[in-house]
């Protein structure tokens, strides 16, 4: 993708985890890629389709004079998520944070930290079988749209569905959520779990009724298969009340490792 070039802009800040370099502060080295599509603005010359890297550059002197932290990699996250939110053009970051004078006692150039942070693009299924299901539903979709790191794009219409998995209970409403995240596939499972825990949720029977259930469906094409998350979740292809909702988002959407469209997974789901 294209990016825009910033380096080594040199920034008096006080972060540090020695009280010192609190109060008297230091120099600190800023360099940054800000990952975009710059063909529009190359094409019609207007400065409105790219981001202005003076303001950009402001931005982050202003950020750093105005916040202390005890660690850089506190700095760089929070910047590297400020910039992103202030900034909706920008798709990635890539930011570094040098420290040339660290009070390290040994002769160096400098010290510091890069990382990458971004946008990503997630589904995620919700289902209510207890009490005002739709309400709950409602409430989950309000709750993720006040997270700051996430923006829901698209939101499929609820649709009522009969219990599926063996358990007798209630029928369930269901939908999915188109979302733009700056989570991490972990932190965004918390933000969901702490939703569901909000709606008092309590997990009693496996697959049983519930007030609320978040299912996170995709993450861009990441496959993952660890003890907390599985992605993309596996029962996808056996569950139409999650199918339908998906064609209704992106039909076009291919799963990473089936190969197959929403639309073609549910065709074969008949
Ligand atoms: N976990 C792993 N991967 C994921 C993921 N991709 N998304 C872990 C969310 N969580 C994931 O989930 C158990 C653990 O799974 C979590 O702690 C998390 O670390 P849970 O929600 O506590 O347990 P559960 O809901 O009892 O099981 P599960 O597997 O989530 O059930 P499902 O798959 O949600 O199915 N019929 C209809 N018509 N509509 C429904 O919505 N839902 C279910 C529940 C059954 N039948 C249904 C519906
Ligand atoms: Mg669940």
């Amino acid at each position: 993708m294209d990016k825009i070039i910033i380096e080594e802009l040199e920034v008096f800040a006080r972060h540090g985890v020695f009280p010192e370099e609190n109060r008297l502060g230091q120099k600190f080295v800023l360099s940054m890629e800000l990952y975009l599509d710059l063909s529009k603005a190359g094409r019609t010359d207007d400065l409105t389709q790219s981001v202005n890297y003076g303001e950009v550059c402001a931005f982050c002197t202003e950020w750093m004079h105005h916040h202390t932290v005890q660690l850089i990699e506190t700095a760089a996250e929070q910047l590297a998520q400020c910039v992103l939110l202030a900034y909706p053009l920008i798709d990635s970051i890539l930011l570094t944070i040098r420290k040339p004078w660290a009070p390290v006692g040994l002769p160096l150039k400098s010290v510091g930290v890069s990382i990458r942070r971004g946008w990503h693009r997630a589904f995620i299924a919700l289902g209510s079988n207890m009490g005002d299901k739709a309400k709950y539903l409602r409430d989950a979709l309000d709750a993720l749209e006040r997270h700051e790191a996430i923006q829901v794009c698209k939101a499929a219409d609820f649709i009522t569905t009969k219990p599926y998995g063996g358990v007798e209970q209630d029928d369930f409403v269901n939908s999915a959520v188109e979302v733009r995240t700056l989570l991490t596939p972990l932190a965004l499972l918390d933000v969901m779990q702490r939703i569901e825990h909000d709606a008092k949720r309590e997990r009693l029977i496996h697959w049983g009724p519930r007030t609320l259930d978040l299912d996170l469906l995709f993450y861009d094409d990441l496959v993952l298969d660890s003890e907390r998350l599985n992605v993309p979740h596996p029962e996808i292809p056996k569950r139409a009340f999650v199918l339908d909702p998906m064609v209704q988002l992106a039909p076009h959407f291919v799963h990473p490792y089936l190969h197959k469209t929403m639309q073609q997974l549910r065709e074969e789901l008949g």
